[in-house]
């Protein structure tokens, strides 16, 4: 059984942000930062902050090409949220690949689009399954962490010291499940979506707030450490401030954990930063945080090369918002894909 918490090793690092199945860009950035895939080898230490899979056009060959660095000992990954979707057999838009379904596709445009991924065979998804089922949840030392979404201390606590993440996220749920009964949440959540039965139309606009579906949504992702780990903690909206998003009407909004103090550096992915400019207006969980800085001591890796599947659909072939970065330690400094020169980052 594989250890949730690793020690990172010594040295300087290059920590790259979530690959999404995208090939190219992450061939792009290897050749970049000096490492030699045919001979395995690598000026510095190379760590995945997770989400290697999904959406992009072979996540088939971007596992086999990181299984092969971290045998070679060059490279260290930890868990995503999409490798724990595939792991927990759930059938995901962007993951179709991974179960061989070339029927998985994408609403653009009031279309129905394919995803253009290349489909692992029977074989490849058992191996793929295999690797992935061994990735540790953190890898840390004494001057950094890395975890896919977010640090919780409290949460980390609750961790056995080895298991399979698959397997732990669901024993979490089945407890909370338990609970949610016992202490009648979850019967006061299922009458509130009775009564607004049109929660996954646009148009049906709850009149008020509903605090049970928010507890019980929020309930699932703080109090299951997997959970929380890999894809961060939802709390209750203020009344009057749900939102429509993801097809559905939601009574809960990602918080925004790393304005608490963290204890050291840590570097994560998840959560779509971007590249250029924030644009003013728009939502965005880093509430217009600059393109390079530091939020505290925390600092997020994902520069949303997962963006490119989209952007592809709108027509581009090049030059895309979206891209693949990698955080040099301890020089923090991003090194992209398609930029000649490393952006400094901001404390
Ligand atoms: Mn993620």
């Amino acid at each position: 059984m594989p250890r949730l918490i690793r020690r990172l090793p010594e040295g300087p690092l290059d920590i790259i942000g979530d690959v999404h199945g995208e090939l190219e860009a992450l061939l792009a950035l290897l050749h970049r930062l000096g490492v030699d895939v045919d001979r395995r080898t690598a000026p510095r230490h190379l760590v995945f902050v997770g989400d290697l899979i999904d959406r992009g056009p072979d996540s088939v060959a971007v596992v086999a090409l990181v299984e092969w660095l971290v045998h070679a000992g060059v490279a260290s990954v930890v868990a995503g949220n999409h490798e724990l979707n595939v792991l927990a057999g759930d059938h995901k838009e962007g993951n179709g690949w991974y179960w061989g379904d070339a029927s998985d596709h994408v609403q653009f445009d009031q279309r129905r689009v394919p995803f253009s991924s290349r489909l692992a065979s029977a074989t490849e998804r058992a191996a793929i399954g295999a690797f992935l089922s061994e990735l540790p949840l953190v890898l840390e030392r004494d001057d950094l962490r890395i975890v896919h979404a977010c640090w919780d201390p409290v949460a980390a606590a609750k961790l056995p010291q080895e298991g399979s993440i698959a397997a732990l996220a669901a024993a979490f749920q089945q407890a909370l499940d338990a609970e949610l009964v016992s202490s009648g949440l979850r019967e006061r959540a299922a009458e509130e979506r009775a009564a607004f039965a049109q929660l996954q139309d646009q148009r049906t606009e709850p009149t008020r707030h509903l605090a049970a579906v928010a507890e019980e949504d929020s309930v699932y992702q703080l109090r299951n450490p997997v959970k929380l780990l890999t894809s961060g903690a939802e709390v209750a909206v203020l009344p009057g401030s749900h939102f429509f998003i993801g097809g559905k009407w939601r009574f809960v909004t990602r918080d925004r954990w790393w304005r608490r103090p963290v204890d050291r550096p840590t570097v994560v992915g998840h959560y779509w930063r971007r590249r250029d400019a924030p644009i003013e207006g728009r939502a965005d969980v880093w509430d217009n945080l600059p393109p390079f800085d530091w939020s505290g001591n925390v600092f997020c890796i994902d520069y949303s090369v997962g963006r490119r599947f989209l952007e592809r659909l709108r027509g581009r072939a090049s030059n895309f918002n979206g891209g693949l970065g990698a955080l040099r330690w301890p020089e923090r400094e991003v090194v992209f894909d398609d930029r000649p020169a490393p952006e400094p980052t901001r404390a």
